[in-house]
């Protein structure tokens, strides 16, 4: 009777937890349905492309818009504004046009030429450059004019006995290879410039990075928000958390396009997005140099998973370079290399995943005694 209330409960809590995700693949360009190719830029645009040139002073139909939209991004503080945003281009606006260009790398003039806006009306990622008057993106760089990729606070890493990385994918995503493969080529662009190795391994408790497509609340307080906005997140060293947002359509087409070919959609290349967060799960942050995988923002459609000069040097500060080379020789490293360093690891993820277990027998026992009780 004990058991089966036990097997009752946990097949709830299963699931509760494991909820299924929409997540469409899309394997080549032509397969979108017409309607993901509207435009979703050219309103945007058009409402600011007439702001080309204003200045301080002015008044312009548009700028509380404008303001809004660096309201959004943490340019703009509440407490300086208000919520109601008027047309005028007072120094609040001026302040964070001067602290945008210098997030994203452009002229600081504080005024709104092309090339700013132009930067603007860019599909850009969900979140702010901006948390509470502070950036993560260009902050105290001025001295170091030609690094320009940056690491988590206390430059996290992977340790140095670690260098043959396992990822495993969350099993009820039920995943196609080709799907699957996708991750492992943005792991080997990684590879290639520096001593890790990474290889698939089916046990998501032993593996160091775990995948995952997740829609919502998936708890890890983070809730991802539907189509567009958070693509996906992924943890820095040596939490090897990798989400991605399950509502996404994700484009899974292999180098069949290339950049500015595709209007703006609502398809996200998942190359793209794996490569620039396999960098941050090795310990890199954003870098303010346009080209780079790692700069936070990418055109909806767009596709970018060449690792440029930037990123390169970002990550080979904390690795350093391959051993072998220029990555031609990606097999002869795959030669095995376990044995006895690895157990003591091994068999702390063993303990990690009985611990794991324990605690679900516990909190299902204490349930069914709860039920018991009412
Ligand atoms: N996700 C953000 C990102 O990966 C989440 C994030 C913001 C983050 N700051 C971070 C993660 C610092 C780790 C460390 O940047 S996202 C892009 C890009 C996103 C965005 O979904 O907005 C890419 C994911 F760069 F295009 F904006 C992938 Cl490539
Ligand atoms: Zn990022």
């Amino acid at each position: 009777m004990r058991f089966l209330q036990l097997l009752t409960i946990s097949c709830l809590l299963l699931l509760l937890i494991v909820k299924p995700i929409s997540a469409k693949f899309y394997t080549n360009v032509s397969s979108i349905p017409p309607l993901h190719f509207l435009n979703a830029t050219r309103s945007a645009w058009e409402t600011f492309e007439k702001l080309t040139g204003c200045h301080v002073g002015e008044k312009i139909d548009g700028l509380s818009k404008l303001k809004q939209y660096f309201h959004r991004f943490g340019y703009i503080t509440t407490t300086t504004a208000g919520d109601n945003f008027t047309d005028d281009f007072d120094d609040v606006l001026q302040s964070a046009i001067n602290t945008y260009q210098k997030n994203f790398n452009l002229k600081v003039t504080g005024n709104l030429d092309a090339s700013t806006l132009r930067q603007i009306v860019k599909p850009r990622c969900g979140n702010p450059d901006m948390i509470d008057g502070t950036s993560e993106m260009n902050a105290g760089k001025k001295l170091r004019t030609t690094e320009r990729y940056s690491f988590f606070p206390g430059k996290p890493r992977w340790p140095s006995r670690k260098r043959d990385l396992t990822y495993a994918f969350v099993p009820q995503n039920n995943l196609t290879d080709e799907v699957k493969r996708v991750f492992a080529r943005a792991f080997t662009r990684w590879s290639e410039v520096t001593p890790l190795n990474f290889t698939r391994s089916e046990s998501i408790l032993r593996a160091d990075i775990v995948i995952g497509f997740f829609a919502g609340e998936h708890g890890d307080g983070e809730p991802f928000d539907g189509a567009m906005g958070t693509l996906a997140h992924a943890s820095s060293p040596p939490t090897g958390m990798f989400h991605l947002d399950g509502d996404e359509d994700w484009l899974i087409s292999e180098g069949e396009i290339s950049r500015g070919i595709l209007p703006v959609t609502s398809v996200v290349d998942l190359e793209s997005v794996a490569v620039h967060e396999i960098g941050h799960l090795l310990g890199l942050g954003h870098s303010s140099v346009e080209n780079a995988i790692m700069y936070p923002a990418i055109a909806g459609g767009d596709r970018k998973v060449e690792l440029a000069k930037d990123d390169i040097e970002g990550i080979q500060h904390l690795y350093g370079g391959n051993p072998n080379g220029d990555g031609g020789s990606q097999a002869s490293r795959r030669s095995e290399t376990s044995g006895g360093a690895e157990s003591g690891v091994d068999s702390i993820r063993r303990w990690d995943g009985l611990a794991i277990s324990l605690s679900s027998i516990a909190t299902c026992l204490l349930l069914s005694c709860l039920i018991e009780l009412l």
